[in-house]
């Protein structure tokens, strides 16, 4: 008899804050094609998450819809893949307010992202940004994912997820899953490319960045800009040659090649040779990704229906969750 052995499940999202970046592309998203067998994968469009810092509201609806071309153009199958919107399950919502009942402030303010968007807009230090992890939590929590592909510097709020998880399931068991963190083995944290101690950030100054929907002549001149160093030497050595190293990881996660190998073949060479090596192996990866968005964004039709039959589809399986909590917790069911 043929026996059905439910794949475990993934949710991982992405916020329309801006073009997606090299980072966010290696870091996470490419990743996420590469899971779509295996796994019963969730990709949700963080769009919520994105209005903790102030968004102009034209510009936040077409990120939101590019996001989505993106998504499908570096090649997420929508019937594979559940492709949503955030705010389009309004569990989402719902289950942030449950979870900031079972969330210590203590812990929110240990939270690094939150000290350094706090310190990037000291002037709207609103009270979502200081939650963001909880929406996080409940956004992972509701789908019972196992796992979530997420690039490194979401490690912390990962971590926070579980404790909540197992918070809640202490005091109700049985109602969640704990999700583990799926990292990339290179590229889990590519640096920008301006102050390369720093994590490449969509919403940072345009220099620092690749977007993915940077076209050649624009990738050409922000890596022939990129910082280095003086010494004119190609190692891996990302303490005191952070520039020269992150190069070079770029570099191996494009291409497939280690970093030693890398840095070997590259030892008598000079910075424009690594820079251009860099160059031609980001074209390569964008032009195609570039070409198949420009097909998607010229389709609304065919992105409204993908996103409304995911929200269809993620709403179903939020609502068990949801309605079960809300159940443990003692509330009169509907
Ligand atoms: P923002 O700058 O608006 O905070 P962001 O660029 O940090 O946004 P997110 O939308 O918060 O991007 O992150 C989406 C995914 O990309 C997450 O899994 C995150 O870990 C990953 N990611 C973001 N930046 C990098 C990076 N520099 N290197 C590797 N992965 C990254
Ligand atoms: N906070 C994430 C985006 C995000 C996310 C999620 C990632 C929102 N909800 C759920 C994984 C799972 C970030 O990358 N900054």
């Amino acid at each position: 008899m043929e026996q059905t052995v439910r794949k475990q499940r993934i949710l991982s999202g992405i916020q329309p804050s801006g073009t997606p970046t090299l980072g966010n592309y290696i870091g996470a998203m490419r990743n996420w094609k590469l899971l779509e067998d295996e796994y019963d994968c969730l990709y949700m469009i963080a769009d919520l998450h994105a209005i903790t810092v102030r968004q102009e509201p034209a510009k936040l609806r077409q990120q939101s819809i590019q996001l989505l071309a993106l998504l499908l153009a570096i090649g997420l199958d929508p019937e594979k893949n559940v492709l949503f919107f955030q705010s389009h399950v309004p569990q989402h919502a719902q289950m942030n307010w449950l979870l900031n009942c079972y969330t210590y402030m203590g812990e929110m303010s240990r939270m690094t992202q939150f000290k350094d968007k706090s310190a990037k807009h000291a002037d709207n230090i609103n009270c979502g940004l200081f939650t963001y992890p909880v929406l996080m939590a409940g956004d992972i929590l509701l789908y019972q994912a196992n796992l979530v592909p997420v690039g490194v510097d979401q490690t912390q709020h990962l971590e926070i997820c579980r404790d909540i998880a197992a918070r809640v399931n202490g005091l109700y068991s049985g109602v969640f899953t704990i999700p583990e963190g799926y990292y990339p083995k290179v590229g889990a944290r590519v640096m920008s490319l301006q102050e390369p101690t720093r994590k490449m950030s969509k919403s940072d100054a345009d220099d620092s960045f690749i977007s993915i929907l940077d076209g050649p002549d624009t990738v050409r001149r922000k890596i022939r800009r990129a910082v280095t160093d003086s010494d004119g030497e190609i190692r891996f050595d990302p303490e005191n040659k952070p520039g020269v190293s992150n190069l070079l990881s770029i570099l191996s996660a494009l291409t497939g090649e280690t970093i030693d190998s890398l840095a070997e073949s590259f030892a008598d060479k000079g910075y424009g040779d690594l820079k251009s090596a860099v160059t031609d192996a980001t074209i390569e990866t964008l032009v195609p990704i570039q070409t198949s968005f420009n097909q998607y964004m010229a389709d609304k039709a065919y992105l409204e229906s993908v996103y409304r039959t995911g929200a269809e589809r993620a709403s179903r399986i939020a609502e068990r969750t949801l309605a079960k909590l809300m159940k443990k917790i003692g509330f009169i069911a509907k």
